[in-house]
């Protein structure tokens, strides 16, 4: 049975991979951090069969501790401080776990295995691509973080390529552009458009308020994207995959799809804009080509921008009335 240690597993990225990998026999360990983390609740929830670890990528005694215990054929770097907006807020510790925590976990791979076969997964991000270069993005882009966050994970990606030529690690970076669920966390706009608009059309909240409605993004399905992560551990020689749908639109047109299937077509007296949600600094547009995704990975992504905003409004309506009932 081959065995998989996940950082992150609270998160959106760890519960879908975990059912995935679950679902192919792996046994599963996931990495939780804090002496009481209300999160547990739902991985137990979700995925009851995953071994829940003690740890911290900010504290490498647990990493190690964590390997040793889950003597693991595949580790996936999921954790981190993940929401941009944040990251201008909180620099250091953004830089502590989500750029430093991602040394701490290969040194701790490369020292627990002496150079042996875990294969290492690390969630770098379009985020990394930052100001416009060149339209769409692929691997080669010259990157140009725009936030603490994405400059972290600058740091994150490279040291996963120094570490895969340095040592001969399988180490695989995976260059995700946004991927969404009914599991995304309420703060990133899409899941904040969604609650919103199931309110809305409840009658539970007047307005919905927003900052930058220009800025457009690549966005998938996060159960597309897990199965990109496990397919690239999969193969013989370890590199970097961008993965994306291809397809890019503004949060005016996520404001126009999601109103639009509960029936609202002109939504403008229900948003308003507010500086405070506005960033110091925009990435302006991502939209991925994941040529090589599909060439050598074969992935390609099930659902399409549509169907992710009609699934995240459904599940939002169903949430919503179950609250309220
Ligand atoms: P989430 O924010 O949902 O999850 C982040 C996870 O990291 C949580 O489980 C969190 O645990 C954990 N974490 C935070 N700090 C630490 C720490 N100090 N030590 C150990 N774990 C920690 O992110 P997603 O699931 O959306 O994303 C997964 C990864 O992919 C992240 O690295 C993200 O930056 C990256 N990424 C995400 C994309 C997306 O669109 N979703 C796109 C590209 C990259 P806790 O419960 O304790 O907070
Ligand atoms: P992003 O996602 O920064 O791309 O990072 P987010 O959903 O936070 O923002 C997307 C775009 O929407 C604009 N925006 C708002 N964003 C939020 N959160 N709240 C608002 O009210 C709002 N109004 C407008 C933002 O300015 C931005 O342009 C996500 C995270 O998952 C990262 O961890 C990951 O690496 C990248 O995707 C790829």
């Amino acid at each position: 049975m081959a065995r998989a240690l996940i950082t992150g597993i609270t998160g959106q990225d760890g519960l879908y991979l975990a059912e995935l990998l679950l679902a192919k026999g792996y046994e599963v360990f996931g990495l939780v951090r804090g002496q009481n983390n209300p999160k547990i609740a739902l991985v137990r929830e979700a995925v009851p069969e995953v071994r829940v670890l003690t740890g911290d990528l900010t504290d490498m005694p647990s990493l190690m501790t964590a390997l040793a215990t889950a003597r693991p054929d595949e580790v996936y770097n999921l954790g981190a401080i993940s929401y941009v907006a944040y990251s201008w807020q909180n620099a250091r510790i953004t830089t502590d776990v989500t750029a430093a925590g991602v040394l701490n976990m290969l040194e701790a791979v490369r020292l627990h295995t002496a150079g042996g076969p875990v294969r290492f997964y690390q969630a770098s991000s379009s985020e990394m691509f930052g100001k416009v270069q060149e339209v769409p993005q692929r691997e080669s882009t010259l990157l140009w973080p725009r936030s603490p966050y994405g400059v972290a994970k600058v740091f994150g990606h490279y040291m996963t390529i120094n570490y895969r030529e340095s040592y001969g690690m399988h180490a695989s970076s995976g260059i995700l552009f946004n991927h969404e669920s009914p599991r995304r966390g309420p703060e990133f706009v899409t899941r904040k458009v969604t609650q919103a608009v199931a309110r809305i059309s409840l009658g539970l909240q007047d307005e919905l308020v927003l900052g930058n409605l220009e800025a457009r993004r690549d966005w998938g399905f996060a159960g597309d994207y897990v199965d990109a992560m496990w397919r690239m551990l999969q193969q013989d020689e370890p590199d970097d995959y961008v993965v994306a749908t291809g397809e890019t639109h503004s949060i005016r047109e996520l404001l126009d799809a999601a109103f639009a299937h509960v029936g609202v077509d002109d939504w403008s007296h229900l948003v308003r804009t507010d500086p405070q949600f506005v960033r110091p600094a925009e990435v302006d547009l991502l939209v991925g080509d994941a040529t090589k995704a599909h060439e050598r990975l074969g992935w390609r992504p099930t659902v399409d921008f549509g169907g992710l905003v009609a699934m995240m409004v459904e599940h939002d309506l169903a949430e919503q009335r179950r609250l309220t009932a």
